[in-house]
This record gives C-alpha cells, structure tokens and sequence, in this order.
C-alpha cells in the first residue's frame, strides 16, 4: 500500500485528490493549518479517512516532520494563496507559500525521502499576458500578478530540484478547474452562487468586474487525475492540462442563469453593462469596478495534446456539465438555507 501526503488537502483539489487516491487504497496523509476553530473545509465528509498532520508551508520544520510521519511515497504540493486578486493585497505572504514553500517541502523530501515522488501545483496563471494561442508546455511565461509570479518561482524550483537532485519532480500547467466545492471568491462559483440566490429571491443583483476576460475552465474532478497519473510515469516531466476551449465570464453568466431558467439580455456597454431578466425586466447582473485588478490575463486557452498522447489523460465532463453541477448544487443549498431562515421565523 502506498502512503501520499497531500499539502492543501482541505482546498477545492485537495479533497477531489484525496477522494481519489483513497478510492485506489492510498494511505493518505494531509497537512492542515492551525485556525482557532477546527475546519476540515472540503474534506469534512471523509476525514476519518485521512491522517491530518499540523503543518504550514512557510515552516520547514513542520514539513520535515510531515514527511516523516507519513512516510510519503508520494507528495502533492496543492496548498497555496491561491486567489489571483489577494495577491496584489498580500504579495509577500502569497510569495512565502507559492514561492518559497515550494523550497522548503523540496528540501523536506531531499532531506528525509529523496525517493519520493513530487507534483507541483503548477498554473496557466504563469503565461498570463500570452505570448501565443493556444499556450502549450513550450509556450514563454509572463506572470501578471504577484500569484504567478510567485507560482512561477515554484515551477522553476520543482525543475531546478529534479535537475540538481534528480529528484522525481513533476509540475502541471493546469488552467481554471472548478466545482460544487469551488470557493465562492472565485468568478465561477460567485456566478452560480449568486445566480440561485437571485432565483430564490433572497439576492436582487450580481456585481462582477471584467466580464470580457476568457478562461479555459475544466472541472477539478477530471484535473487531478492528471495529477496522479504524472507520478505513475517512468521519468517526470511537466504537462500542461486543460480543455482546449476558451469562454467569457459573461458566457459563464449567460449559462449560469439558463440553467436556473433565467433568461439573460444585455444592454449598455463597459462599465455600463447590464444583464437584465426577461422575463420580469429587472437588472440582475451589473459591473462593479472594485472587482477590476490592477493587471488582468485577459485569455486563456490551453494545449493538453502532450498530456493526451503521454499520460493518456483525457477529460469526462464538459463545460456545460460543469456549470449545470455546480447551478444544482447551489440551488439545492440556498434552496436549504431558505428553509432553515423560514423555520425559524
Ligand atoms: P484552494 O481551494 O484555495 O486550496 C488551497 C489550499 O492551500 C487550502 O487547503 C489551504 O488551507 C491551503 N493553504 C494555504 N496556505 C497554506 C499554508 N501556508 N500552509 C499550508 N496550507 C496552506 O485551491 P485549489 O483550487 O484547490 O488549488 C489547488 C492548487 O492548485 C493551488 O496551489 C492553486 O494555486 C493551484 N491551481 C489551481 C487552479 C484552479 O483553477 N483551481 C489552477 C491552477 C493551479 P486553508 O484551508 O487552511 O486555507
Ligand atoms: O477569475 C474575472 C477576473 O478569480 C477569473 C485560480 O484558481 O485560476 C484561478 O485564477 C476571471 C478573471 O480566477 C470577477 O478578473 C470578473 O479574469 O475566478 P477567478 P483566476 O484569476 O483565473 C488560475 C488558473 C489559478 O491558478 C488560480 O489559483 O474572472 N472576474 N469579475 C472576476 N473574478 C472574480 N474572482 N470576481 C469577480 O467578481
């Protein structure tokens, strides 16, 4: 049986991850942050199944320690300060964790299993302004906020480890994935979160920033398969992952709303714009310039022919699936919370 240790196990990928190395009868170990009230985040419904070891990626000391409790085989570097936006408010702490926490869970391994095999928690956020399209794994880099230039450090210091220690060290490019258990900072799931409440009626409008902005959005389920297969490889490598189709924010919306039977028209333009409901004519969607970041990347959209052909990854569910998990998912919270709020009054 084979031990992993997940950094970032209570995130979005950490839990999906999780689910799916215990379904292949994993050990798993994951790291967890010290917060004065116990949160298990997103692994609350299996963590009897997992060994939680106190640990922060700015404290190498912990990391030694959990790479010794945990006897790792294999190690998932998932935890991270992962939202693009606190960048710019927190660049310093973002570059501890995304940057220099990379070397220390790297020097972790060389110093306790330099056997172990290493997945680096790589991102698209890493080509930002692009420099081509579609952008694949030889594609030049040029970080646009404090997030990716911190994520590409790590990238550079996985690859700098495997050619100087010859350390079994893998980094996935991947591009934006998503999910019911996607934090609701997060474009996607602020969409389908607010777009269930506005159907409830306990939500009149949804402020968003820059709706021109294309993402390549998968769905985290599907993503960290990649991630387990990149370390069952004979030599490691990077790949980029993602689904080869680009969209809007503003498409997101649109199907957003369809799936809650709300039928969206625009009107206006830039700051102006609005989305407006067909059907009763109230303006539901507007722009809100708080939500604009000092820097954007304004297009993705990724390659993942190499990760085809070598790991033989290939994705299950589509974009459209995606949204319309999420839309239920949400719908069927708020749906609760309504409930609740009536009982209680
Ligand atoms: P997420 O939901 O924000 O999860 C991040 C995890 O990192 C959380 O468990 C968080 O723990 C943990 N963490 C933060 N700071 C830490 C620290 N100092 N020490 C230990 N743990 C810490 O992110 P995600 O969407 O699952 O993404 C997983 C990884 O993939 C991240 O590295 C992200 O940057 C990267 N990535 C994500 C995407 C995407 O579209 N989702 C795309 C490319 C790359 P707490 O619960 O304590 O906050
Ligand atoms: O923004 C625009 C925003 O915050 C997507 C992280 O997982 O993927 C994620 O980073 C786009 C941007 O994700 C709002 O300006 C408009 O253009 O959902 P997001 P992100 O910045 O792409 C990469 C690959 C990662 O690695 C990151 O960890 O949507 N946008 N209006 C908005 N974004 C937010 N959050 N909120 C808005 O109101």
């Amino acid at each position: 049986m084979k031990n992993a240790l997940i950094t970032g196990i209570t995130g979005q990928d950490g839990s999906y991850l999780s689910e799916l190395l215990l379904s292949k009868g994993y050990n798993v170990y994951g790291i967890m942050r010290r917060k004065s009230v116990v949160d298990f985040g997103n692994v609350e419904h299996i963590k009897d199944k997992i060994n939680f070891i106190y640990a922060d990626m700015t404290d190498i000391v912990s990391l030694v320690n959990a790479m010794k409790i945990s006897k790792a085989d294999e190690v998932y570097n998932l935890a991270a300060q992962s939202f693009v936006a606190t960048s710019w408010e927190q660049p310093v702490a973002t570059a501890e964790i995304n940057a220099l926490g990379v070397t220390n869970l790297l020097e972790a391994i060389k110093i306790t299993n330099p056997n172990a095999r290493f997945y680096q928690a790589s991102t698209s956020e890493m080509f930002g302004l692009v420099q081509e399209i579609p952008q694949c794994e030889t594609t030049p880099f040029y970080p646009r906020s404090p997030y990716g230039v911190a994520k590409l450090y790590g990238h550079w210091i996985t690859k700098n480890y495997r050619e100087s220690y010859n350390l079994y060290a893998c980094s996935g490019i991947l591009f934006n994935h998503e999910s019911e258990r996607r934090g609701k900072e997060f474009v996607t799931r602020k969409i389908t979160d607010a777009a269930a409440r506005i159907k409830f009626g306990i939500q009149d409008c949804l402020e968003l920033g820059n709706m021109d902005s294309k993402r390549d959005w998968g769905h985290s389920k599907d993503y960290v398969n990649a991630m387990w297969l990149m370390l069952q490889q004979e030599t490691p490598d990077d790949y980029v992952i993602a689904t080869n189709e680009t969209r809007t924010v503003r498409e997101f919306v649109e199907i957003a709303f369809k799936y809650t039977g709300i039928d969206l028209e625009w009107k206006g333009k830039e700051i102006d714009e609005i989305g407006i409901d067909k059907s009763t004519g109230k303006t539901i969607v507007k722009v809100n310039p708080k939500f604009f970041r000092p820097a954007e990347v304004d297009i993705l959209l990724g390659n993942p022919q190499k990760a085809e052909k070598i790991l033989k990854w290939k994705r299950e569910i589509s974009f459209d699936e995606m949204v319309k998990r999420m839309v239920e998912n949400d719908l069927t919270l708020v749906e609760q919370e309504v409930r609740i709020s009536e009982l209680n009054n």
